[in-house]
């Protein structure tokens, strides 16, 4: 354990900035917890953010085909009826550059940028327990004392740039798509390898295929996906979305997965085979996450998930023409949904362009990144650049990457050790007055996220208000109530088929060396905003809540 007497995150030289409270990020979760505590509670409060503008996701995931994967009249603040009003959303899914207007409008018209720091990394947050306060500091040696820290640094915000072996030799260009250059990147007459077929990856190749002279797509694990489906929006819808933005707004605070549709009630396994298909094709033909919501059992029952399963791989066995292709792109090893859903325009299409390969590296893994490409065991590719579609160290590490330290300088690296145990997703024991937006142990990434946001960022808010309200100075969670809470967590994976897919990120499997542990909540948002809501109702049941001290 660290010794806080000799705090190393101090900088020599420089006067600590006191303010009430410390908000870490400004995307969608920083820019409305610093709303909800400066304007709402009226704290003295500053965001501090690494980039160099808000947005958060959509600032630094600027690669070719980034866009949205929830509809735009779900991917937005709803804690303002006027501003649902004000901003109108063009297509069906919004790219990044216009979630990034949408953002900047925002944050205008709040006036929020006045409280926030850019190009400013936190590295360092010290819980000081004589003084009840956190001790922050930044790459740039600034200093903080602030009585509540918010961490909103994100879920999928630290780019996994994975470690193989020759990439500093490599002659050409290369890029990881959460960390794109601001600039663009121009393909054409380029040969470009693209690693991973995620979500990111997905969306990526048939915008890079259009332009690259050759694109050949690396793939380890073969994933399903189903058409987007993007469009522009009629004016009609336009209108249906100012006309009913209160509906929308509890449409998503009611439903399992903060996404606008319902998950159905009909059973795929007690309906006829003719008929399942039926309604699989009319999900296909209207595109998006909610073919995941077509049967209620799809993700309970291995047996109805395979029914999807199947419905999908025949779509790709249909699509694309070269059946060899077509067979390692079908291949695919888990259930449906049981890592993230990637949807799409024309992915399994792409594979039917004359310069686009796919490569299999399941079968034949990659050896070494040469200075001229990449090697597999099979063979090497001549590359003029790489695009690392490789997804995040996630959840738990923008947490990690900082030097957290609770009470007795514990660090935060050492509690979660085996992987993260929270409160709620809220709090960590051992880390009084620090909020986690979002944390590992909240539903976070398996809903739809601003909703998941707005409620936290409220939570928050209220709880500190409550604090102030009634003298309370320090909040953290009881040892009981985390033990109690991580088997809630456990127990609501394990009701699904999510943790089957052993090798994804919700499970922490992408980064060598991680816990492999199920870190959302996957009991469902309106549950979980029930239980918060509770907790909150019964005095912050589970919390100890200690009186600020009395002047001797
Ligand atoms: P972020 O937007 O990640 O913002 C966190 C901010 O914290 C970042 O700007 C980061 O720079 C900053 N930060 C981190 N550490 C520090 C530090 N130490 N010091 C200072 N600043 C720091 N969600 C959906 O619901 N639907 C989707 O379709 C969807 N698509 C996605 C597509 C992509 C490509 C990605 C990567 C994510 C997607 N997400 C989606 C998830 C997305 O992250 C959330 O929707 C939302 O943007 C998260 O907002 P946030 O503020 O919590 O985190
Ligand atoms: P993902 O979903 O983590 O996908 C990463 C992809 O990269 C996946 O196909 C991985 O294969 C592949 N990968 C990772 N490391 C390697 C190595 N070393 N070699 C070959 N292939 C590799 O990240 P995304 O960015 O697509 O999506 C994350 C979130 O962002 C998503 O929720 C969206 O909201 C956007 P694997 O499956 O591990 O075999």
């Amino acid at each position: 354990m660290a010794d806080v007497t000799t705090d190393t995150a101090r900088p020599a030289s420089g006067d600590s900035q006191e303010l009430d409270a410390l908000v870490i990020g400004a995307g969608f979760g920083g820019m409305y917890q610093l709303l909800c505590l400066r304007d709402r509670l009226g704290l003295s409060v500053k965001a501090l953010e690494a980039g160099g503008g808000v947005g958060g996701t959509w600032y630094w995931n600027r690669y070719p085909g980034a866009r949205c994967d929830t509809e735009s009249h779900a991917y937005w603040y709803t804690f303002a009826p006027e501003l649902m009003r004000e901003w109108e959303w063009s297509e069906r899914y919004p790219g990044q550059a216009e979630i990034m207007r949408y953002l900047n409008f925002v944050a205008d018209r709040f006036d929020l940028k006045r409280d926030i720091q850019f190009n400013t990394r936190v590295t360092s947050a010290h819980y000081n327990e004589a003084t009840n306060r956190w001790l922050v500091c930044t790459e740039n040696g600034e200093t903080y004392t602030v009585k509540f820290l918010v961490t909103a640094v994100g879920c999928l915000s630290t780019a996994n740039v994975p470690n193989i072996p020759g990439l500093a030799d490599f002659k050409g260009d290369w890029y990881h798509t959460g960390e794109w250059p601001h600039e663009g990147v121009d393909f054409s007459g380029k040969r470009v390898g693209l690693i991973g077929t995620g979500s990111t990856g997905i969306q990526a190749a048939p915008v890079i295929a259009e332009t690259a002279k050759h694109l050949t797509v690396f793939q380890r694990t073969a994933n399903y996906s189903v058409p987007a489906r993007n469009a522009p929006l009629t004016d009609e819808f336009k209108r249906y979305i100012k006309d009913n933005a209160a509906e929308i707004r509890t449409a998503t605070h009611e439903t399992a997965n903060g996404h606008q549709f319902k998950i159905e009630d009909r059973l795929a396994l007690q309906t006829p085979a003719e008929e399942r298909e039926k309604i699989y094709q009319a999900a296909w033909e209207r595109g998006g996450l909610q073919f995941r919501a077509a049967f209620h059992d799809m993700m309970s029952s291995k047996e109805a998930n395979d029914t999807a399963a199947e419905f999908i791989k025949n779509k790709i066995r249909q699509i694309v023409k070269d059946p060899k292709t077509a067979a390692i792109l079908s291949d695919i090893d888990h259930p449906y949904a049981a890592k993230r859903p990637p949807i799409d325009s024309d992915y399994f299409e792409t594979f039917n362009r004359d310069n686009v390969t796919l490569v299999d590296v399941k079968a034949a893994p990659i050896q070494a990144i040469t200075q001229t490409g990449l090697r597999t065991t099979e063979g090497e590719y001549e590359l003029d650049i790489i695009v690392f579609a490789t997804g995040f160290d996630a959840m738990t590490g923008p947490m990690l990457r900082m030097d957290i330290r609770g009470t007795n300088g514990t660090p935060l690296s050492e509690v979660w050790a085996a992987g993260p145990v929270t409160y709620l997703g809220l709090q960590v024991g051992g880390f009084p007055n620090l909020f986690t937006v979002t944390g590992p142990g909240s539903p976070s990434v398996l809903c739809n996220m601003p909703v998941a946001i707005e409620q936290h960022a409220e939570w928050i808010s209220d709880c500190i208000a409550h604090m102030r309200t009634n003298g309370i100075d320090r909040i953290e969670p009881r040892p009981e109530a985390v033990t109690n809470w991580v088997q809630q967590v456990n127990e609501a994976a394990a009701a699904t088929l999510l943790p089957m897919a052993t090798h994804s990120w919700y499970l922490g499997a992408n980064v060598p060396g991680k816990p492999r542990v199920f870190m959302p909540y996957a009991g469902g948002m309106a549950r979980y905003r029930g239980i918060c809501a509770d907790v909150a109702a019964h005095g912050y049941e589970g919390f100890v809540l200690s009186p600020a001290k009395v002047p001797a």
